[in-house]
């Protein structure tokens, strides 16, 4: 039976990942650990909770160790706008902590590890449509430098070692149970609260600022698509790009005034109109599609329609 560790567990990602893992392999299976911020009661009810700062390797092993731990999905990490204010802190938590990580699991010899990467891989100088799996990796943010720096970190970990680290470079995720925190995407989860409770949002991009994007369910299916994957059927390890769909903040309201005519956006673009435009607006997935059968669900469309229904009931 497997037994896992889900860092950055009470973050956006991480909370929706837990409840997914552990649906699938058991409450007890699936052990949630945070940094500081503290879990919800129905995490810590549901299943095993730690604090764990990944800065310190021996609360990462005796962790794995207390809970004989085989595999661990690595999501703490400091996001790409905050990245920018404390750009220290990003690559102590980012590089250090997945450091740390990578040792823990070629010492105490997991069976896999995987750590997120993120469109924020690629920079200015990168083709911005469709951008090949393959292609220039020259990010212009700390939070894209430890990102590029953790899949060549995986790779050479399987390489050298023998110790599995997968990973997917995920586009900006919209979801509506934990809000995002520090990311430059984050707008776009912002204003569907704002949308409903307001009718009125202020967006930090430009109107036509397109970028990756995709919804929660998708995102978490393909990470443990992934993390499931036939090992053989796999070229690629640390780096496989995700798309689902791309937007403007533009369009997102034009689709959210279809459900709620009245709603209406102001764009204040601030410092993180500068890290959008370092990335793409559109990223090729064929690697993840051919390798292990990645296929999104959600389009914009359904993806707003499923988000106002659900922030409804939250925000009721
Ligand atoms: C961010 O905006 O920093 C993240 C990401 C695209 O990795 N959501």
């Amino acid at each position: 039976m497997k037994k896992i560790l889900v860092t950055g567990a009470v973050g956006q990602i991480g909370s929706e990942l837990v409840e997914a893992l552990r649906d699938k392999y058991g409450n007890e299976n699936v052990v949630a650990a945070g940094h500081r911020t503290k879990p919800t009661e129905e995490m810590k009810e549901a299943g095993p909770f730690e604090f764990i700062d990944v800065l310190d390797k021996e609360e990462i092993e005796s962790a794995v160790k207390k809970y004989n731990i085989d595999t661990i999905y690595h999501m703490g990490a400091i996001l790409s706008a905050t990245g920018e204010e404390k750009p220290q802190l990003a690559f102590r938590v980012n590089i250090i902590g997945l450091y740390n990580i990578l040792e823990v699991g070629r010492e105490q010899k997991l069976e896999r590890i995987m750590v997120p990467s993120s469109i924020a891989a690629f920079g200015p100088d990168t083709p911005k449509e469709n951008t090949p799996n393959e292609t220039i990796l020259r990010p212009t943010t700390m939070y894209g430098i430890s990102k590029v720096s953790g899949e060549l970190l995986g790779d050479y970990y399987f390489r050298r070692f023998g110790l599995d680290v997968r990973g997917v470079r995920y586009p900006g995720i919209i979801s509506n149970k934990t809000l995002p925190g520090g990311g430059t995407t984050d707008y776009a989860v912002e204003i569907f609260y704002e949308a409903i409770r307001n009718k009125y949002y202020v967006c930090f991009l430009k109107e036509d600022s397109t970028l990756p994007m995709m919804y929660m369910p998708d995102a978490i299916r393909g990470l443990i698509e992934l993390a499931e994957a036939d090992i053989n059927q796999l070229k690629h390890h640390s780096d496989f790009n995700l798309a689902a769909v791309s937007f403007s903040p533009g369009e997102l309201v034009s689709e959210i005034q279809r459900i709620i005519p009245d709603f209406t956006c102001d764009y204040k673009p601030d410092f993180r109109q500068e890290i959008a435009d370092s990335w793409p607006s559109s990223i090729d997935d064929s690697a993840a599609q051919d390798e292990w059968g990645w296929k999104p669900e959600f389009d914009l469309r359904r993806m707003t329609e499923d988000m106002i229904e659900k922030l409804r009931i939250k925000l009721r």
